[in-house]
């Protein structure tokens, strides 16, 4: 198995979480998005709008994100998180909405104060100030959600949480206010302690020292 992704960004970063819970070997294909290697003949046969991250799979590609999350959980994932069809529609709103919605007002912070400097360049604080008015509106939806349960779908660690908490990942270093989201926080913080959590959070640390795949 196969994934060509830059560690750094949220959409990478989910499908790592994944793939280190479920434990899976895999090798990663580092695609140099400064450098604009994403847009080379042989990228763009493997996902033809030029972004990461792809997966390969068994001579399967994947791309879009969230469709790898479940790839990944159908194929791989224990038989029971996901199984019962009313928890497989909850996921699949939550990863709508994470693509529809919170991706476009959440992963701004990360990509310009994280990202964007590890590449040698300013935060575009334009770009965070132009959806940030609809921060407290979508934190609110997940906080009031998670106030009545431990995860999105549920009391079993659902793919969603996967998709949602990945662009969170930098979440203080990025400044996302979160403070007065009390169970995003509790939420946060438990994905956080988990050994799969910790061994991204390494790889990513390794990623920002070294600038290459370890
Ligand atoms: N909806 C896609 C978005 C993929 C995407 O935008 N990836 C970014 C990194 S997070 C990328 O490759 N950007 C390169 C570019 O736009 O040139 C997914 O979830 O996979």
């Amino acid at each position: 198995m196969k994934l060509y992704t830059y560690p750094l960004t949220s959409n990478a970063i989910k499908v790592s979480l994944l793939l280190n819970y479920l434990q899976l070997s895999f090798t990663e294909v580092l695609i140099q998005l400064p450098e604009g290697e994403q847009y080379k003949a042989q990228f763009k046969q493997r996902n033809p709008n030029c972004s990461i991250p792809v997966l390969e799979d068994d001579g399967l590609i994947i791309w879009e994100s969230n469709a790898i999350l479940l790839h990944l959980q159908e194929k791989y994932g224990e038989a029971k998180a996901g199984s019962e069809s009313i928890q497989k529609v909850q996921s699949m709103r939550w990863l709508c909405w994470q693509m529809g919605s919170w991706n476009k007002v959440v992963l701004p912070y990360a990509h310009q104060r994280v990202v964007a400097p590890f590449w040698g360049m300013p935060a575009n604080e334009s770009a965070i100030a132009e959806h940030a008015d609809s921060l407290p509106k979508l934190a609110k939806i997940v906080d009031t959600h998670l106030q009545q349960q431990r995860y999105l779908t549920g009391e079993q660690l659902d793919i969603s949480d996967f998709s949602l908490a990945a662009s969170l990942m930098f979440w203080q270093q990025a400044k996302i206010p979160l403070q007065e989201y009390p169970a995003i926080l509790q939420w946060l913080a438990g994905l956080q302690a988990s050994d799969w959590w910790q061994q991204s959070a390494l790889q990513l640390d390794d990623f920002i020292s070294s600038g290459s795949l370890t």
